[in-house]
């Protein structure tokens, strides 16, 4: 069955890999599912086709025959779920493997969204610069926490798993803001994900899909 997901027809990145599409591409490449992939402008995420398919006007979205899916961890957990690779056998495992995978988009993500959002949407605001500080040590606090329970194992709790996939993906977008590195630990972490042949893959495809794609306007 064909998998179709949509990304950005250019991401505001330029193909640095942070838009959510690159996590659902590393999954469906983990596991050997090919995948086609729709482009959607910012103007053509909040038209009433695409927000048929995603209510609330973003991307990633997965289509697979009937089933329609949005959410990045709802469409990863889908492609683990179904294939093998990405969760283990092991009822145990496969329920701490999924733990992980919420761990990084509720407990992780939310204050490293922060800081984007404090730069880029609220930028012009007088209390910004005050705020930035503050949620940056927000995230140094996770950090912090996450960099003692990996220590020195190789991945989060055994064989790399969808876990490791959206924390390391979660983590990368600490990266430009150099917090990351204060953390030399997690920054092994994120390269060891990033070394993965299927990461390598899909950061060249969405890296070859944001420039080949025509400017927009
Ligand atoms: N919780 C949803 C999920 O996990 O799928 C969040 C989806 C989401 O935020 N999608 C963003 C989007 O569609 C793209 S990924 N935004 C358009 C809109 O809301 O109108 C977030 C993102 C955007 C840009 C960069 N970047 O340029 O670096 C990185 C990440």
């Amino acid at each position: 069955m064909t998998v179709t997901i949509t990304a950005f027809e250019r991401s505001p990145d330029g193909g640095m890999g942070l838009a959510r599409d690159t996590r659902v591409r590393w999954a469906l490449e983990e596991v050997g599912q090919a995948y086609e992939v729709r482009p959607v402008s910012f103007a053509a995420m909040k038209e009433p086709a695409h927000l048929a398919v995603h209510p609330f006007g973003q991307i990633p979205t997965y289509e697979e025959g009937d089933l329609v899916l949005f959410e990045s961890g709802a469409i990863i957990l889908h492609i683990a779920s179904r294939h093998a690779g990405l969760l283990p056998e092991d009822a145990n495992a496969r329920a701490r493997a999924i733990t992980w995978m919420f761990a990084a988009i509720n407990t992780v993500e939310p204050p490293i969204l922060d800081i984007v959002t404090a730069k880029f949407t609220e930028g012009d605001k007088p209390w910004s610069k005050e705020r930035m500080p503050l949620i940056a040590d927000r995230i140094r606090h996770r950090l912090g926490q996450l960099s003692t329970r990996l220590g020195d194992a190789e991945w989060l709790d055994g064989a790399f798993s969808a876990g490791d996939l959206m924390m390391v993906s979660v983590l990368l977008r600490t990266r430009p803001s150099g917090i990351l590195n204060e953390f030399p630990g997690l920054a092994a972490y994120v390269a060891r994900g990033e070394a993965r042949p299927a990461y390598k893959r899909a950061f060249a495809a969405q890296l070859a899909f944001n420039t080949a794609q025509p400017a927009a306007g």
